[in-house]
């Protein structure tokens, strides 16, 4: 939890209402500090001759910090209507069967090409905490490093490709494979928006494996000026053989991630089926915090 959440919870629980008091005889000070005298004196022999309890009014109103909602049934839903849009997530449990899904996970884990990227923040390299491999006709760049083209697709990819193009609907040229070993592997906050993925980006996301929690989180209003202590946030348990389509514009006003967890977690791959334009149509104007990939 940041700085600035726990901050809140502590002003919020200091903001209760006080409990009623007698009325102090005398003058009432005028301002907005008000001094409570103890209704109980302290024991002779503390030394203490009153102890004072000082009530501050909050600068600011406190404001409440969303709950976060989970989402758990499958369906099609409409998370948010903003300037950019619609943004919708198709939930489909059970996409794979899970005698297919066991299959699919062994050999993949298996199969792929799996390897550690370095990425760069601000000069300084640092490994992902997670392995991955990249299919497609164009190279994917992202937090400064690049996975280079890679057209040979395994037929496993293939199949599962289309058989999630004739359930969306969509067609996808390109392949982001992850690879969660355990509960440490994660994958940071950020949204899927780079220009090459051009505007309003379908993607569709097939999770085999231990169950993770994916969760998004909305991007503030300007006036936040990039506090996200108050956006709404999601949770979506993402189970073996699950597909989760996020359309409209979902890249544009959601990030999301996987965190690390506490407890035990066997192995988990994403697939995330992307559509690359070789032209794209050049930087987006909204400013963004780093990518934390
Ligand atoms: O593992 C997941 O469910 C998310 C993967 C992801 O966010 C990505 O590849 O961009």
């Amino acid at each position: 939890m940041s700085d600035k959440r726990q901050r809140a919870r502590v002003q919020g629980s200091w903001a209760k209402p006080l409990p009623k008091q007698p009325r102090p005889t005398g003058a009432i000070p005028n301002s907005s500090t008000v001094v409570i005298p103890s209704a109980n004196p302290p024991p002779a022999g503390w030394g203490v001759g009153q102890r004072m309890f000082e009530y501050q009014q909050p600068a600011k109103p406190v404001r409440d910090v969303p709950t976060e909602k989970v989402m758990e049934m499958g369906g099609d839903y409409e998370i948010s209507h903003g300037p950019s849009g619609v943004s919708r997530l198709r939930l489909i449990h059970g996409f794979l069967p899970p005698e297919e899904a066991d299959w699919a996970f062994s050999k993949l884990l298996a199969e792929l090409p799996w390897s550690q990227k370095t990425n760069y923040r601000q000069g300084e390299a640092y490994e992902e905490p997670r392995l991955t491999c990249w299919y497609g006709e164009l190279p994917y760049t992202y937090a400064h490093s690049t996975l280079e083209a890679n057209a040979q697709w395994h037929p496993l990819l293939v199949t599962l490709r289309c058989a999630v193009e004739k359930a969306s609907g969509h067609h996808f040229n390109s392949l982001m494979c992850n690879l969660y070993r355990n509960c440490k592997d994660s994958i940071g906050w950020h949204s899927d928006d780079e220009a090459a993925l051009g505007t309003r980006p379908t993607i569709a996301s097939l999770s085999l494996g231990d169950m993770r929690v994916f969760s998004l989180r909305k991007q503030p209003a300007p006036e936040e000026d990039g506090d996200y202590t108050y956006v709404e946030r999601l949770r979506i348990p993402l189970t073996h053989g699950t597909l989760l389509m996020m359309e409209g514009a979902t890249q544009d006003d959601w990030q999301h991630s996987v965190a690390k967890e506490y407890h035990d977690r066997g192995p988990r791959i994403n697939l995330t089926f992307r559509t690359m334009y070789p032209e794209h149509e050049g930087p987006r104007t909204r400013a963004r915090l780093p990518p934390q990939h």
